[in-house]
């Protein structure tokens, strides 16, 4: 384990990184971490109190909605006073160095593109929309977050636009991603713990189109044996560290 700083990164990668011209960063909730954002698994996962099997589902919802509404209240509020960190702004900054940056992330915290990514597929849903499940509709703005679960005009209850195990994923987002998966020369998976399908099923996908895989996490995953580069650390030290190197060696 390292703690980024002492961390050296391959000549090679960045050697492929030169050549490349579609790179995706598929994230994970540990890109946000060091934004003050728990994750929901690994060692340093604050949710491991509440397991998001049990809560991050509609059954759960709909046995005691206010539990789960709770839930999303409280993580609404830390996702809205988090600042991207240096991992997602190295991300937004990579965009003005090669042709093609893509994001496709599990997260739900917006943080991606306040940073100033502009090519993002949200898998699992954004924490900041909310519908209801009766009509559909969209409800924003006008919500009341401090009584309980707000109701829309037809009566249906109204949850948060996130992605609920046993649900689809939004099928332009994950079409989206696999499209980017399949074209990338380069796939970073960064801070996902990667066992949450279909999702991670994209690592797979970008392996089997011939593009290099490279892990940032600060533990070993799922995936560790079936990537090119692993880099155990920080994702907001070592993506800097990965790119600062690549300037190193590139002339603009
Ligand atoms: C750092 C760091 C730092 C920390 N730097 N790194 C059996 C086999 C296969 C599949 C299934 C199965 N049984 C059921 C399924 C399907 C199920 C699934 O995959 N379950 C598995 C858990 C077994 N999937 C689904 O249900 C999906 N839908 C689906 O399959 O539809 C088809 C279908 C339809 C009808 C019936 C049946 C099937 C939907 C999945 C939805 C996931 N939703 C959540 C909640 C979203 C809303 C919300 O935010 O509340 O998505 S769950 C949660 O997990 C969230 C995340 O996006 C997702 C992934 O987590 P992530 O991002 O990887 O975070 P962590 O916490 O797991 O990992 C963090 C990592 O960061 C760790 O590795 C740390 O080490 C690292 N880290 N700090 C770098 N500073
Ligand atoms: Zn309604």
């Amino acid at each position: 384990m390292g703690d980024g700083t002492n961390i050296k990164i391959d000549e090679s990668l960045i050697d492929s990184l030169k050549e490349s011209e579609s790179i995706v960063f598929f994230t994970g909730a540990g890109i946000s971490s060091e934004s003050g954002i728990p994750t929901f698994r690994g060692r340093e996962g604050l949710w491991n109190k509440f397991k998001p099997e049990e809560l991050a589902n509609f059954d759960a919802f709909m046995r005691n909605p206010e539990l789960v509404w709770e839930w999303y209240n409280y993580r609404r509020k830390i996702v809205h006073d988090a600042q991207p960190n240096p991992a997602h702004l190295t991300i937004a900054e990579m965009q003005n160095h090669f042709k093609d940056v893509t994001v496709v992330t599990q997260n739900v915290d917006n943080l991606h593109r306040r940073a100033g990514s502009k090519k993002i597929f949200e898998l699992h849903g954004n924490i900041e929309r909310n519908f209801c499940i009766n009509c559909k509709k969209f409800h924003n703005e006008e919500l009341d977050f401090s009584v309980g679960v707000p109701k829309c005009e037809c009566g249906g209850l109204i949850r948060p636009d996130v992605v609920w195990f046993g649900e689809y994923l939004p099928e332009d987002q994950f079409l989206g991603g696999e499209k980017a998966a399949i074209n990338s020369d380069i796939f970073f998976v960064v801070g996902t713990s990667a066992v949450v399908y279909p999702a991670a099923g994209l690592v797979y996908t970008a392996k089997a189109s011939g593009a290099t895989i490279i892990e940032i996490n600060i533990e070993e995953t799922e995936i560790s044996s079936s990537v090119n580069y692993s880099y155990f650390g920080k994702a907001g030290e070592i993506l800097p560290r990965i790119f600062e190197d690549y300037k190193l060696r590139t002339d603009f």
